[in-house]
């Protein structure tokens, strides 16, 4: 059987990354039987690209990358999903797979690394998924992890834009899918197809988590993201109903809980970058 590797399941979402959700429903999709492994003690350096996830097939195949992991699977098991659409409909798919997988995943990170207060909602699912170590010794991990996250982020660029402007950013994105999905049930139309995979994980990393920061409210607005993300997970994930709605509840508490909204704040990227900001100026 496939193996798949991924972290810990979070908030009804079948992983805590968007991208192990994406190939978990892919394969759940395809009718792809496979189990869901985690490295030992969580080691990414045992990861073939540092990265999760990645896939160990009956054969040892080893392949990483979450749009490579689905070619290969079309390839070695047929293309059950996609073989009906239309070379325009296929183009589609495409375009919106990196858009989710190279941009959204950005306001993804924003709504959790960014600030302190959002971060320490995180905090535990990563003590938790550092529970070989010992209490004390799993704090230094956990800043190590974020501040790679933030790195990554700010390299990247879509982090060297204020809280602001990532918020005005994913907002056309989540308006783009939301008016692609209309009233249809799946994003192509009455059946899923690959892309749902990519579009229902990333929607869920925003609309299931407890995060309560503005891009995930707009999300949330859209009705129909909310009966969409419904419709899959009730056909794949009933048997994490009771995490989501501890995540909602949450939610809640962390929307009454946050401060107000200060626009002239780059939060803790302000800080983390202070220094080389000033070096990179000009380049
Ligand atoms: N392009 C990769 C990205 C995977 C990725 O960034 N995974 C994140 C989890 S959300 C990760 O494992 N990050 C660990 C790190 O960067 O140290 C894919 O599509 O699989």
């Amino acid at each position: 059987m496939i193996k798949m590797y991924g972290y810990l399941p979070a908030w009804g979402c079948s992983d805590m990354s968007p991208y192990v959700s994406y190939t978990d429903l892919y394969l759940r999709l395809a009718g792809l039987p496979f189990t869901v492994e985690m490295l030992h003690q969580g080691d990414l350096t045992k990861a073939p690209k540092g990265k999760l996830p990645f896939i160990v097939d009956e054969d040892s195949t080893v392949v990483s990358d979450t749009v490579l992991i689905e070619l290969y699977l079309k390839e070695k098991y047929g293309d059950r999903l996609d073989a009906t659409l239309t070379k325009e409909q296929k183009a589609v798919s495409t375009l919106a797979n990196r858009m989710l997988g190279e941009c959204w995943y950005w306001y993804i990170v924003q709504t959790r690394y960014r600030r302190d207060e959002d971060f320490k909602i995180y905090d535990p699912l990563w003590v938790k998924f550092l529970s070989w170590l010992p209490v004390e010794e799993r704090r230094e991990p956990v800043r190590v992890f974020r501040e790679r996250l933030l790195s990554q982020f700010w390299y990247h660029g879509a982090g060297r834009n204020s809280e602001a402007e990532v918020e005005r950013l994913a907002y056309g994105a989540i308006d783009a899918v939301s008016d692609l999905i209309g009233d249809k049930p799946y994003f192509h139309g009455d059946h899923p197809t690959s892309i749902d995979a990519v579009v229902y994980s990333n929607l869920v990393h925003l609309m299931f988590t407890p995060f309560p920061g503005p891009i995930v409210d707009y999300a949330i607005s859209k009705s129909n993201l909310r009966a969409y993300t419904d419709r899959l997970f009730n056909q794949h994930y009933p048997h994490l109903a009771k995490d989501r709605e501890e995540a909602a509840r949450m939610r809640i508490e962390a929307v009454k809980a946050r401060k107000p909204f200060d626009n002239d704040s780059d939060h803790s990227l302000e800080e983390l970058f202070k220094g080389r900001k000033k070096k990179t100026t000009g380049i």
